[in-house]
């Protein structure tokens, strides 16, 4: 059966938003049954794991003799036995997997650079000044991907693919803003993606492993 590694627990800000959200959230698309390695804090420093992980992070995904690091290639490698994630067409295929990409490499390095301030540096002067900048350049992008989307329901038109669901659990990072409610399209857009049972599923399992660890 496939393993996913997941933290144990993290502290409340982060719960429904560590990365390993993804994986479960591609198995419960593809109806695949899985088991989690749940990491205790350290673990993800200990040789073994790094030996798997080399950034030390969350998820991986164990399957078989296969073992693969990166929430995108994760959602890739479960896309291949789910024709939702991944369509057969060949062109929708490639358009799903650039979907994917562009989340993962024109989207969330700009929403993390206004989530890391927000969590992390919020204090600090150099990221009161930063913070502005950082805002107007994400809702460049998210005003670009918007007019992309239109009045489609997917980013590639009729249906949901593996870029959908890379795009709405990076869209999600910025929960606790207004940058992606103030833009309606967008604020339907992660509504339709996250009204999925299976991300209903996926989320609810990754909350009831760190409630579990909470009352252990
Ligand atoms: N690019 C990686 C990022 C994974 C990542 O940032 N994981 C976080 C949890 S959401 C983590 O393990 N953080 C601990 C750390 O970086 O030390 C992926 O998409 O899998």
């Amino acid at each position: 059966m496939i393993t996913i590694s997941a933290f144990k627990w993290v502290p409340e800000f982060a719960q429904g938003q560590v990365r390993d959200l993804r994986a479960r959230w591609a198995l419960e698309e593809a109806g695949l049954p899985y088991t989690t390695r749940l990491l205790e804090q350290g673990d993800q420093d200990k040789p073994d794991y790094r030996a798997l992980q080399p950034f030390g992070q969350v998820p991986i995904l164990e399957d078989g003799g296969l073992v693969l690091f990166e929430s995108g290639a994760i959602v890739l490698h479960i896309g291949e036995r789910c024709e939702a994630l991944l369509p057969k067409d060949a062109g929708a295929r490639s358009r799903a997997v650039q979907w994917l990409i562009a989340a993962l490499n024109s989207i969330e390095p700009f929403v993390m650079d206004v989530a890391r301030i927000d969590v992390f540096y919020q204090n600090e002067e150099w990221a009161k000044l930063r913070r502005p900048g950082a805002i107007e350049f994400v809702q460049k992008r998210l005003s670009a991907l918007s007019r992309s989307l239109g009045d489609k329901p997917w980013l590639d038109g009729d249906r949901f693919t593996a870029g959908d669901l890379m795009m709405a659990t990076v869209l999600r990072i910025l929960k606790s803003t207004d940058i992606v409610t103030s833009d309606k399209r967008l604020a339907a857009y992660v509504e339709r993606c996250t009204a999925r049972p299976a991300f209903r599923r996926a989320l609810d399992a990754q909350i009831g492993d760190f409630r579990k660890a909470a009352s252990a």
